[in-house]
C-alpha cells in the first residue's frame, strides 16, 4: 500500500479516538515501540536460506564488515534494530577493535555470540557423533574449548551472552545412552559457564528434532530450563518459534517460564511444519501476538523484567532479497508487540475472574484486528527512520548498488 501523509495523519488519531477511552494512550505506545530493539543474525543477510540448495541474489555481503554495513542500513531505514549477532567460526573477526569501531559508528552492538559445534570445519576431532554430549570426552573437551573461544571474541567486541544450539542426538534407536548424553551436556555447559564473565549470559537453545530425527540431547524447554538449573543462575532458556512440534502452545511455554524467570529470550522466525525459519509474522501472526501479550502480562505482573530478555531473528531462507525480507521480519515483530500492548488488561483479567470466554477472546481480537501500521510508523519516523523502508529500499535501487559495488556472485557465509 502506498503510503501518504494524510492518510497517515488519520489512522493515527483514528487510533487515540479507539483507544483512548480505556485509557491507553498512543504517545506512550508509540515510545514503547521505538524502544523495542532485535538484533539481527550475521547469517540472515545472505540468500543461504536452507540447507538444499541455495540461489544467490547478487552483492550479498563478503566479510564481516559487509555485514556490519548491511545491518547498518536496516538499522537506519527501520529504527528497529541496534545489534548483531556473530557466529563463530562464520564470522572470526581479523581486527576486533577495528571491528568493534566499525559497529559502533553505525551505531551497532555486539548482541548474543553463538557458537558451532553442529559442523565440522578442520578442526581436530569430528562432531559426527555429537559435540557436548559426544561419548568421547576429548571430543567434549574440544567442544567446550571452543565455546570458552567463542567467549573470548565476544569479550573483545563487548557482548555479554553465549547462545548454545546443540545438534546433538541420535538417528536411531540405541545409537545414543539418554542419561549419559545428558550427564555430559551438563559437565560441558558448567565448564563453558565457568569460563563466561559474570556479567554474561548463558542462552540455551531446545530443538525436538533436525539434524537428529530420532532424538535430541536437548529436544524440549524443559529439558533445557532442568540444564539451566544444574548450570546457574545466568542460564537461561532460548525460544526459538521454529523448535516446536507443530500445534505447541508457545505462548504457554513463555508464560511457564516467565513465571520462574528462566525465559533467556527468543529467536523469531515462523514456520508451517517445524524449523522453516520463514519469516517472522507470515504464516501465524495471532500466535506471535499472543507470545507478545504474555511477555507483556509476565512483565507488568512482575514475574520477570522486560529487560532482562533478549530478542533476535534467526531466520535466512533463499527466495527473499535478505535485506527486504528483514525489514518485513522487523515490521511484523513491531506490529505483534503494537497490537499486545492495546490489549485491555484490566478488562482481559476480569473477564477471566468471570470466566466470561466470549468477553476474553473479544478483549484479544479486538486488540489484534487493530491496524497499528501507523503507529509502527510513526514510532519510526519519530525515531529517525523512513516512514516505508521496503519502498524506499526498492526506489533507492539498494539491492542493484550493492550488486554493483560487490558482484554479482557474491556471497555470505552462513547456513
Ligand atoms: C539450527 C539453527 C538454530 C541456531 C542457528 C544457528 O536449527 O537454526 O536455531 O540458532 O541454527
Ligand atoms: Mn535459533
Ligand atoms: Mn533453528
Amino acid at each position: 500500500m502506498s503510503y501518504s501523509q494524510e492518510f497517515h495523519n488519520k489512522s493515527l488519531s483514528l487510533l487515540a479516538d479507539q483507544f483512548g477511552e480505556s485509557g491507553i494512550s498512543i504517545a506512550d505506545l508509540i515510545s514503547k515501540v521505538s524502544a523495542f530493539q532485535i538484533a539481527v543474525p550475521s547469517w540472515a543477510l545472505g540468500a543461504g536460506g536452507t540447507r538444499f540448495g541455495r540461489f544467490s541474489i547478487g552483492g550479498e555481503p563478503r566479510n564481516l564488515e559487509e555485514k556490519l554495513d548491511d545491518i547498518g542500513l536496516l538499522a537506519r531505514l527501520t529504527k528497529k534494530t541496534d545489534a548483531v549477532s556473530l557466529h563463530i567460526p562464520w564470522d572470526i573477526p581479523q581486527d576486533a577493535e577495528a571491528i568493534k569501531q566499525k559497529a559502533a559508528s553505525l551505531g551497532i552492538a555486539f548482541d548474543a555470540m553463538n557458537s558451532n559445534t553442529f559442523q565440522d570445519y578442520g578442526q581436530a576431532l569430528s562432531y559426527k557423533m555429537g559435540s557436548l554430549s559426544n561419548a568421547d570426552a576429548s571430543v567434549r573437551q574440544q567442544a567446550v574449548e571452543h565455546n570458552l573461544q567463542v567467549i573470548e571474541i565476544g569479550k573483545s567486541l563487548g557482548s555479554k551472552d553465549l547462545t548454545v544450539w546443540l545438534a546433538d542426538g541420535s538417528n536411531f534407536p540405541g545409537q545414543a545412552h539418554f542419561r549419559k548424553a545428558l550427564q555430559g551436556t551438563q559437565e560441558s555447559l558448567q565448564a563453558i559457564y565457568a569460563g563466561m564473565p559474570a556479567d554474561w549470559k548463558l542462552l540455551l537453545e531446545y530443538k525436538p528434532y533436525e539434524p537428529n530425527f530420532y532424538h535430541t540431547v536437548i529436544p524440549d524447554w524443559g529439558t533445557s530450563a532442568m540444564l539451566c538449573r544444574q548450570v546457574g543462575d545466568r542460564a537461561k532458556v532460548l525460544v526459538d518459534l521454529g523448535h516446536h512440534l507443530p500445534n505447541t502452545n508457545i505462548e504457554q511455554i513463555v508464560a511457564t517460564l516467565m513465571h520462574q524467570e528462566m525465559l533467556a529470550g527468543f529467536h523469531f522466525n515462523d514456520s508451517k511444519y517445524g524449523d522453516d525459519d520463514l519469516s517472522t509474522g507470515s504464516i501465524k501472526p495471532y500466535q506471535l501476538f499472543l507470545i507478545f501479550c504474555e511477555l507483556i502480562g509476565g512483565a507488568e505482573e512482575q514475574a520477570q523484567a522486560w529487560e532482562s530478555i533478549s530478542w533476535m531473528i534467526d531466520a535466512s531462507h533463499n527466495t527473499k532479497d535478505p535485506i527486504e525480507d528483514l525489514i518485513q521480519a522487523l515490521e511484523s515483530i513491531a506490529q505483534a508487540y503494537a497490537k499486545a500492548l492495546l490489549v485491555d488488561r484490566a478488562k482481559l483479567g476480569q473477564c477471566q475472574r468471570e470466566g466470561d470466554v466470549v468477553g476474553a477472546q473479544e478483549v484479544l481480537q479486538a486488540a489484534f484486528l487493530t491496524d497499528v501500521r501507523s503507529l509502527v510508523r510513526e514510532a519510526r519516523v519519530q525515531s529517525g527512520g523512513e516512514a516505508d523502508p521496503l519502498a524506499f529500499y526498492r526506489s533507492e535501487k539498494i539491492r542493484e548498488k550493492l550488486i554493483a559495488k560487490r558482484g554479482k556472485d557474491a556471497t555470505a557465509s552462513g547456513l
